[in-house]
């Protein structure tokens, strides 16, 4: 993929793909759900990741699990709120992960710098105008419907060129309603509304994403079509959500390479060695365009004679 500018404005630029830690602050999120519902724990949870090597902490008080029914605005305010004030407080770059225009002021004005809505301002009329006002960068992710019905809506006749278009017409809307292009990243939202064919073919293809001429955020976390590939070949069944990590890393370090602008996690430490490991090979021997970020060796660290050795170690 051609690579947009990593720099957003308003955020730090990166030299290499960026890893984006997620704190759900849910009791039924498919994965984690129960483990951060309470405030403290989850400010220590995303502390952690931060150490781990996340760049951003994705902050969702809300589970959009395939089946998943909706929460209150009151209960994913009392949720998320306080954990992003803290994690803010503490200079945490925090994205708020919700479908709510409300939620997403409040958060803002709490300190949060990204909005990350899985339904690309499609699910709340007044979201693209709210995160227009505030001026935040805006995740905008390829949504079909909400995670009650979605698996019925995986129906592609060309799955990548369909979500392509489809994210280029929620970008032209949240662009009518204020929101500065500049500010926009997409993402193909594997696991909404997709059949596990449909999140591979996906995956496999981020080079068409440059067509958008917009940074690429990827989430493949412990999705389910890992742990369908990752199945007990006795049983059949799929390896279990928590188990899926080293094929997430796996996914995040394709995903960099075929130049995502950052991969969502919920396991932070061997994803962000992961994409440190692309970044050098693909800077190897060249200069970097900008300030080394840290754990990138610098321009030129990395010579032929290095890789050598290192590959003889
Ligand atoms: N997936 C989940 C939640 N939020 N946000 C973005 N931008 N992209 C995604 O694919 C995405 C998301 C699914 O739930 P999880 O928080 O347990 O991964």
């Amino acid at each position: 993929m051609k690579r947009p500018s990593q720099a957003l404005p308003g955020l730090p630029g990166w030299d290499r793909c960026a890893v984006m830690g997620i704190v759900n602050v849910t009791p039924d999120s498919f994965s984690d759900g129960g483990r951060w519902l309470d405030p403290g724990r989850a400010v220590d949870r995303g502390l952690l990741l931060v150490d781990q090597g996340a760049d951003i902490v994705d902050v969702g008080g809300e589970s959009t699990r395939p089946g998943a029914t909706r929460v209150s605005e009151e209960e994913e305010l009392r949720r998320v709120l306080p954990v992003v004030r803290a994690l803010a407080d503490k200079g945490v770059l925090v994205s708020i992960d919700t479908m709510r225009a409300r939620v997403a002021d409040a958060a803002v004005e709490a300190g949060a710098r990204i909005v990350n809505d899985v339904s690309g301002g499609l699910a709340d009329p007044d979201m693209a105008r709210a995160v227009a006002g505030t001026g935040v960068p805006f995740v905008v992710m390829h949504w079909r419907g909400q995670s009650a019905g979605m698996d019925a809506l995986a129906d592609y006749t060309d799955v990548v060129a369909e979500v392509i278009g489809e994210v280029a017409r929620q970008m032209d809307a949240v662009v009518s309603a204020g929101v500065d292009p500049s500010q926009i990243i997409v993402d193909p939202g594997l696991g909404f509304a997709k059949s596990r064919r449909d999140d591979w073919a996906l995956l496999a293809s981020l080079g068409a994403w440059s067509a958008l001429g917009r940074p690429v955020l990827v989430a493949a976390s412990r999705k389910r079509f890992l742990g369908e590939l990752l199945a007990d070949p006795d049983t059949g069944e799929a390896r279990p959500a928590r188990e899926r990590d080293a094929a997430t890393a796996a996914a995040g370090v394709l995903a960099a390479a075929q130049g995502a602008w950052a991969v969502r996690v919920h396991e932070v430490r061997d994803t962000a060695d992961a994409v440190r490991v692309e970044a050098a090979l693909r800077h190897a021997g060249r200069a970097l365009p900008g300030p080394t970020a840290p754990g990138v060796p610098p321009a030129g660290a990395l010579t032929e004679d290095a890789l050598t050795a290192g590959a003889r170690a």
